[in-house]
């Protein structure tokens, strides 16, 4: 082990030291470094995808964030039913920021919040009844609405209601798909399952149900793209540009439609491989549609996308992609120009979902900027697999890091830029530490495509840049006074 590597080794066992043994032991498997063996045999052996440690803060989500707040939410002409007691649905509310076009409350419900609002009776006699009520109440109010899904919340689950019985007879009686999906907070360790168990429900109860009139040769989906800040329209521009017909996009602002006819598609492109890789493989399986991973943040990345999605179709669009690479260059370089000179050299960390710490870090490195530290709230083996390849040697690589241990590492490791989420967001402010929200873009974006590298690069830019660091006295290390 080289010195730097090991000095990090000793940074993580100092910052370990403070666990009773179980824990310290227990948590260091969630640790690697990253080393040359690593990156060439593509193997790693942290430890992933487990039960969170009690009593040590975790900043994962629960199933139902997996499938109502990720996968079903961003469906817009469904209406999507809170399930349960009305906090889950109220807090969060709103806050990942997937956009969609259309008539809130007409024939886009994106925006709204939809509870069953459980009482203490419910919890003892079955909220059966009232999930029926309100499904008639949905489509007397939204009779625009194309279907409507029940996304259990944990106590529906606990107390064996059974919302499948309660779907079969009002898809019958009010005539619109209504989708049972059995996402209870409390299954698995983290939203993960809930994707899982949201992909399967969109194959149980839509996927390959209808057709598509016309199909063409250059028919594709968008799977993965939840159109966080208007993500998917960057990305899909860029697709259209070069000749593809984006078909379907799953899901951000989707319609129930789309769902029902992407198993047309030529080629399935994914870009969250975490959040529906069940799906491509489900529609390679049962349809034989091909499906490759890309990647849209950044101009290097995008680059090495556009032409490896262009490479599986014919000269036609190969051409139209080569002479739109050189058109964005242009402009891609102008704000490399303009930002890599500020941005140079500054230490980034990240603690993001199962997808975006490797995905942003060529965004990061167009920018001059080096990735010292990342990791995955909810990541498994396979998307570990495909992270190290792209860091550095020597970069520290954790899972489900407690709140402590992020802390810790941000302050030994002496860094520029932290990006997570709004969880962690105020107390890195407090140490005087600029950051980023990675999850919603801070109510920014998008991020995604050449316009959404405009947008990363000037946040980058005024985040690290900001005057407002200067202001406090000794940033790091004295907290400011709360
Ligand atoms: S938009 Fe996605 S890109 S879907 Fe997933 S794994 Fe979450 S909500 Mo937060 S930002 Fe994050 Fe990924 Fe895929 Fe978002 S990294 S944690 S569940 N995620």
């Amino acid at each position: 082990m080289s010195t730097d590597l090991g000095s990090k080794q000793n940074l993580i066992d100092e910052m370990l030291e403070v666990y009773p043994d179980k824990a310290r032991k227990d948590r260091s498997k969630h640790y690697e470094i990253n080393d040359e063996n690593l990156i060439n045999c593509g193997k790693c052996s942290i430890k992933s995808n487990m039960k969170s440690r009690p009593g040590v803060m975790t900043v994962r989500g629960c199933a139902y964030a997996g499938s109502k707040g990720v996968v079903w939410g961003p469906i817009k002409d469904m209406v999507h039913i809170s399930h349960g007691p009305v906090g889950c649905g109220q807090y969060s509310w709103g806050t990942r920021r997937n956009y969609a076009t259309g008539t809130l409350g007409v024939d886009n419900f994106t925006a709204m919040q939809i509870t069953s609002d459980f009482q203490e009776k419910d919890i003892v006699f079955g909220g059966d009844k009232k999930l029926e009520e309100i499904c008639r109440e949905i489509k007397e109010m939204f009779p625009l609405a194309k279907g409507i899904s029940i996304q259990s919340e944990c106590p529906v689950g606990l107390i064996g209601d059974d919302i499948e019985a309660v779907a079969k007879k009002m898809t019958a009686e009010i005539g619109i798909p209504i989708i049972p999906v059995r996402c209870e907070g409390f299954r698995g360790v983290s939203q993960s399952l809930g994707h899982h168990i949201a992909n399967d429900a969109i194959r149980d109860f839509l996927m390959g149900r209808r057709e598509l009139e016309e199909c063409g040769p250059y028919d594709v989906s968008i799977i993965g793209d939840y159109n966080i800040g208007g993500d998917a329209w960057a990305s899909r521009i860029l697709l259209e540009e070069m000749g593809l017909r984006v078909i379907a996009q799953w899901s951000g602002d989707g319609s129930i439609n789309e769902l029902a006819i992407a198993h047309k598609s030529k080629l399935n492109l994914i870009h969250c491989f975490r959040s529906m890789n069940y799906m491509c493989t489900t529609m390679e399986r049962e349809y034989g549609v091909p499906w490759m991973e890309y990647n849209f943040f950044g101009p290097t990345k995008t680059i090495e996308s556009l032409r490896a999605i262009a490479d599986r179709f014919d000269d036609h669009i190969r051409d139209n992609c080569e002479k739109m690479i050189e058109k964005y260059r242009i402009q891609m370089d102008a704000i490399i120009g303009k930002y890599r000179p500020r941005l140079e050299g500054k230490k980034v960390m990240l603690l993001i979902g199962g997808l975006r710490p490797r995905h942003t870090i060529g965004a990061y490195e167009d920018l001059g900027m080096e990735i010292v530290a990342a990791g995955y709230e909810f990541g498994h083996k396979d998307d570990y697999t495909r992270t190290f390849p792209d860091l550095k040697e020597g970069t520290i690589i954790y899972d489900d890091p407690s709140a402590y241990e992020l802390e810790e590492l941000a302050q030994k490791l002496d860094i520029d830029l932290m990006g997570a989420g709004v969880k962690e967001k105020y107390v890195y402010h407090k140490m005087g530490i600029p950051f980023r929200q990675m999850h919603s873009w801070d109510y920014s974006g998008p991020y995604h495509g050449f316009d959404g590298f405009k947008v990363f690069a000037r946040d980058m830019d005024m985040t690290v840049n900001s005057p407002v660091w200067d202001l406090l006295k000794d940033p790091q290390r004295k907290a400011v006074s709360v």
